[in-house]
């Protein structure tokens, strides 16, 4: 049987042939001595690139948030969370279990909270209440359909966050998805806020890693908090060589895995299904759809398609998540098409 059309996630991509020959080659150190030379000019590249004044190295894009929000944060603080966000439901409760920390979630619309509900989420100065701390965004959102955090938006949030004395943690795991859809540099939406996360695997195809974005002084009290979770690195250049090389050659594609999830979004609508947002709607790479109750068990069609050779994630519900990424051609977008349609009796 062909290889199968893996739309589970963009973290199935696998490094590029340049990224494994420059990890066989790499420079390295123990980071610990600040003596990887590549985990260095990987940091440097990133925080030049982001406009942030430093940057570190973690594990993944889950740790990076995890030691965000620590570092900025004092236990048994609140925090606003965005109530479907990937930090408040997709990271084992990590704020809660590392941080002791109160995540106040707020339902935004397509992921996007308003100043005002950030206001609305504060708690009066009392006794009784947790301290608010931290205001937590998502650019790109996933559960909401990868939907883009415009500059404007996000700045407008972050000026709110402050005047109300909130730090600002964004989750830009997928923020090169934002810049490339938006068409604006990724250091004009990261700049509003104080720390971000940035992921090297996903759609930039690297096995490991994701970084920590801020101030000297947070990346300083990130490093410490990065220790305590057990995340300090040795020779890292091994897996840093893959981000410069993701940072270098990853970015600008991401072009064609938004043009191709649009294009599935249109083929899942043509077959029946309820695609939301809908296929002109869809910004990025992820594309969501529900299965219609009078169709077909969503289960059922998710088994079809895995004998069809198209592989996608359980439905959360009636819905099912697909994703596009490097590992699939414009090609292999209308193959899965022509999947869905069969599998639906289409
Ligand atoms: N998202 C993954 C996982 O849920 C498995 C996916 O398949 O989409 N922030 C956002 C917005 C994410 O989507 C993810 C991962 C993370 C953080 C965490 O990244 P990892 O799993 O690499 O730590």
């Amino acid at each position: 049987m062909e290889k199968p059309i893996d739309l589970r996630s963009d973290t199935v991509t696998h490094p590029t042939p340049a990224m494994r020959k420059a990890m066989a080659e790499a420079r390295v150190g123990d980071d610990y001595y600040r003596d990887d030379p590549t985990v260095r000019a990987l940091e440097e590249k990133a925080a030049a690139l982001l406009g942030k004044e430093a940057a570190m190295l973690v594990f993944s894009a889950t740790m990076a948030n995890l030691v965000s929000v620590l570092a900025q944060t004092r236990r048994g603080d609140a925090v606003i969370v965005e109530a479907s966000s990937h930090l408040y439901n997709n990271e084992a409760g990590g704020i809660s279990v590392f941080g002791g920390l109160t995540p106040r979630p707020v339902a935004g619309v397509r992921g996007r909270l308003s100043p005002e509900q950030v206001e609305a989420a504060l708690l009066p100065s009392a006794v009784l209440h947790p301290r608010v701390s931290l205001l937590c965004l998502e650019n790109t959102h996933n559960a909401a359909g990868g939907t883009c955090l415009s500059v404007a938006q996000t700045r407008a949030l972050a000026d709110k966050a402050h005047a109300l004395g909130l730090q600002v943690h964004l989750d830009g795991a997928r923020i090169f998805n934002a810049s490339v859809a938006l068409g604006v540099p990724a250091a004009a939406l990261a700049a509003p806020a104080d720390s971000v996360t940035v992921c090297l695997t996903k759609g930039l195809a690297c096995p490991v890693g994701a970084l920590v974005l801020g101030s000297a002084a947070f990346v300083a009290e990130a490093r410490r908090v990065r220790q305590a979770a057990g995340g300090g690195m040795r020779q890292a250049g091994v897996i840093a060589a893959a981000g410069i090389v993701a940072l270098d050659t990853m970015v600008e594609r991401l072009a064609e895995d938004h043009a191709n999830a649009r294009r599935l979004a249109l083929l899942l609508a043509e077959a029946g299904l309820g695609v939301d947002p809908p296929p002109e709607e869809v910004e990025t790479n992820l594309v969501f759809a529900e299965v219609p109750e009078a169709l077909m068990d969503a289960q059922a069609v998710v088994e079809g398609l895995r004998r069809e050779g198209v592989l996608v994630n359980p439905p959360r519900g009636r819905r099912v998540r697909f994703v596009t990424h490097w590992g699939v051609t414009a090609r292999q977008v209308e193959a899965a098409g022509e999947a869905v349609r069969r599998v639906l009796g289409g």
